[in-house]
């Protein structure tokens, strides 16, 4: 049986990938409206990812013989001040997300939850990761300074993105 403590921190932890998954889809939605359909497709594709990481939280905690809550999930942001913008929005919420990932398990090792630990270690190499990529997006548009053929070709670029969804 899992700790009540750890329990809610997961069922929090849905709802923020899950409305990790919404903010993704209202900046695809942004971008869209922009004109950028690349950008707006990377989007969806994270949007998907983040859906994945709730639903592996949602399986885990009923694995566990936890309690599924789902909360209401909050209304995202509609617009944002430019593209660039965007990649830097996602970035701060990246690392706020990063944070939660860590308190869970600070919480898993205050606990002495060696399962919660081994289960949890997937979502700090992922945090690495989605950290990573949105920087690398930043670097780019800072080279193209956000704008003009440079912007045109980084939205090409991000067309490609696929998601293949891991093998747990
Ligand atoms: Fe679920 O990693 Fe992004 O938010």
């Amino acid at each position: 049986m899992i700790d009540k403590k750890l329990e809610n921190q997961i069922n929090y932890q849905i709802n923020r990938e899950l409305y990790s998954e919404y903010l993704y889809l209202s900046m695809a939605a942004y971008l869209e409206d922009k004109g950028l359909a690349g950008m707006a497709h990377f989007m969806r594709v994270q949007g998907e990812e983040e859906h994945f990481h709730a639903m592996k939280f949602f399986d885990y905690l009923n694995e566990r013989g936890g309690r599924v809550v789902l909360n209401a999930i909050e209304q995202p942001p509609v617009e944002f001040d430019s593209p660039q913008a965007v990649f830097e929005e996602s970035l701060k919420h990246e690392m706020i997300v990063t944070d939660l990932i860590n308190k869970l398990m600070d919480l898993a090792i205050e606990i002495n939850d060696h399962a919660a630990r081994s289960f949890l270690n997937w979502y700090v190499d992922e945090q690495v990761e989605e950290e990573a990529t949105f920087h690398t997006i930043i670097d780019k548009l800072n080279l193209v300074k956000g704008k003009g053929d440079g912007l045109l070709m980084l939205d090409k670029e991000l067309s490609t993105r696929t998601f293949t969804s891991p093998t747990k």
